[in-house]
């Protein structure tokens, strides 16, 4: 009994030192602090717990996405709770609220979409506990919601697969008829990629982009509206713009049921720079795919960690991203992690 009564006295005293700072955050996680420091004093370090509402499984990237989570968590010694919201954002909105319920020590998910985030951060705020976001970003008028945010540069990214595009055509005379397969409508991904993509391919007059719809990131989507593209035989398409990888291989499954050669009849650039579309590149199907890095579990795990020992953070940390034209795909394979 003693024992808790000491721990019990301890924090008391932690909670009364801090209640004079008024910022409950603060307070907060000085007080997270001082547990932690208090329990590691205590011998066995409490386990950090971190909620995690990771999008779904839609995609290559996805699945290695969560598995760095995990394995990550695992590994910084940090109690996970996981859930997936399979690409619902409202799922993701009841899992924010159960971890707060729980009581966890801190949040981190990846947004289905960029907006309507505000009201249940907003919650985890009043409730002392830090928010951090990987992956795609959100929207907010109010960055004191979330403690940092980590993830890629999409437009860059689409910049970056408009700039091949350009110098892959840059000798084709005629009209270049472009397809876009666009990711799940109003996400950080697809709005930065289309963009990116858009405003570069604009500086080629030849080049017309003249379909595009969402199919959510998902091959069987990407296949689904490819087979409908291309069943009345007439229609021309010169290039196919796809958001990730998972979409070009399906489209590209499509294409063939059609007799057209992928990366042949077609030129077909994607984003991820995931395992198959490297095994696709080396097949002769797909002609480059920009690299978006889902192996952000260590990086996320530090952070949180460097969180609660009190250590300043940038609001937004840029994951750097390459891009792999076929030519490179044979001799890079054996190298990838994902
Ligand atoms: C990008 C990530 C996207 C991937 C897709 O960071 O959010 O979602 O490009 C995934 O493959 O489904
Ligand atoms: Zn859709």
């Amino acid at each position: 009994m003693v024992f808790t009564k000491k721990l019990f006295m301890v924090l008391l005293m932690a909670q009364l030192l801090f209640v004079f700072n008024g910022c409950t955050s603060e307070n907060n996680k000085n007080a997270k602090l001082q547990n932690s420091t208090d329990n590691t004093s205590l011998g066995k370090g409490k386990e950090l717990v971190l909620g995690f509402s990771q999008i779904g499984d839609e995609s290559a990237w996805r699945t290695a996405n969560s598995d760095s989570i995990k394995a990550a968590a695992k590994e910084a010694g940090i109690e996970l709770i996981f859930s997936n919201a399979y690409q619902k954002t409202e799922n993701q909105i009841d899992a924010i609220r159960s971890f707060i319920n729980q009581r966890v020590d801190a949040i981190a998910f990846s947004p289905n979409i960029e907006s309507g985030w505000d009201s249940v951060l907003q919650e985890a705020k009043d409730a002392g506990i830090p928010v951090f976001i990987t992956d795609r970003s959100i929207n907010t008028k109010d960055d004191s919601l979330y403690v940092t945010c980590i993830g890629a540069d999409f437009e860059a990214e689409g910049k970056r697969a408009g700039e091949w595009l350009l110098d892959k055509m840059k000798d084709r005379k005629g009209e270049i008829r472009i397809y876009e397969l666009e990711g799940t409508y109003g996400s950080a991904p697809t709005i930065g990629r289309k963009k990116g993509f858009e405003q570069v391919i604009r500086k080629n007059p030849n080049m017309k982009l003249f379909g595009f719809t969402d199919e959510d990131f998902m091959r069987s989507k990407g296949k689904e509206i490819m087979e409908d593209f291309l069943k009345p035989k007439d229609l021309k398409i010169d290039v196919l713009f796809a958001h990730n990888d998972d979409m070009a291989l399906g489209a590209i499954d499509a294409m063939e049921e059609y007799g057209i050669k992928p990366g042949k009849d077609v030129t077909i650039v994607s984003v991820d720079a995931g395992r198959e579309a490297f095994e696709a590149m080396i097949a002769g199907k797909l002609n480059c795919t920009v690299e978006c890095n889902p192996l952000l579990g260590p990086q996320l795990m530090q952070t949180v960690k460097n969180y609660f020992d009190g250590k300043q953070m940038t609001k937004r940390t840029i994951v750097p991203d390459g891009i792999f034209p076929q030519e490179t795909a044979k001799d890079l394979l054996p190298y990838r992690k994902y």
